[in-house]
């Protein structure tokens, strides 16, 4: 791989990656961090919810199974108190540093978690979106997509399921559907990834994308 020695690779940019259970995000932002680092692109890798430490208690309280019936508000608001932590502790001061902000997930899966597969008001998401972030949004979206049924037999294979993971099919269709929605809306910042594809194949699709995004082009 030559090293990138366009000028924008070096201006900080920040890079979500989404998906539906068991879609391969981590597989693939483990392929995506050894691409910038063979171009020499300084970055951090974080994710969400989580990325600090106390978001990272966040996470755990989200995620753990429990008895308790979680209000879905209650669930929208811990996504959110972790994320205002997690963008002014680590995303900013990373993009201000000139390096890229590799996390997965973002804000995109909140509207597509909670108001796609819990059926929130996509209007209360966007008013705690605005009073988190501003006007502060990712540079790029890779999607990974596939069918539902062929995700949640992938995550199954991983063993324990996580609060979220013992969800109907129903839920995550919701997911999958807002997702591809907002792709749609949006197509100068989503990049769509067909991760029903074998591996290299994904990752070629990747690599692709992420040559694009370096040299500037738009979605
Ligand atoms: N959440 C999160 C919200 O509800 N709202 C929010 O605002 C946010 C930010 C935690 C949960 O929080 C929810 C969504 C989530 O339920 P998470 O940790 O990202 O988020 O949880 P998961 O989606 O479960 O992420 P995982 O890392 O556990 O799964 P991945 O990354 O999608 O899948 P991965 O890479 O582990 O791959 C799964 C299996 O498939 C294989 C892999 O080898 C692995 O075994 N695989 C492939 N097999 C065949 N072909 C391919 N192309 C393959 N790619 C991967």
């Amino acid at each position: 791989m030559t090293k990138n020695t366009n000028p924008s690779a070096h201006v900080g940019r920040f890079l979500t990656v989404e998906g539906v259970e068991g879609v391969g995000k981590t597989t693939n932002i483990d392929f995506i961090s050894g691409w910038l680092e063979g171009q020499g692109i300084p970055y951090i890798h974080t994710r969400e919810p989580g990325g600090t430490p106390l978001a990272e208690e966040i996470r755990e309280l989200l995620l753990a199974p429990r008895k308790e019936q979680v209000a879905p508000t209650a669930e929208l608001l811990m996504m959110f108190a972790a994320r205002a932590q997690h963008v002014e502790q680590v995303i900013k001061p990373a993009l201000a540093d000139g390096k890229w902000v590799l996390c997965d997930r973002f804000t995109d899966a909140t509207y597509a978690y909670q108001g796609g597969g819990r059926k929130m008001d996509f209007n209360k998401i966007a008013q705690l979106e605005s009073m988190v972030q501003g006007e502060f949004r990712p540079d790029a979206v890779i999607l990974l997509d596939l069918p539902v049924a062929v995700g949640l037999a992938r995550a199954a294979k991983r063993g324990a399921l996580d609060r979220f993971e013992q969800e109907a099919e129903s839920f995550f269709q919701g997911v999958r559907d807002t997702y591809l929605a907002r792709a749609k809306e949006s197509p100068s910042r989503y990049w769509l990834v067909d991760a029903e594809k074998s591996l290299d194949n994904v990752q070629d699709q990747i690599a692709h994308i992420l040559n694009k995004i370096v040299s500037g082009q738009v979605g």
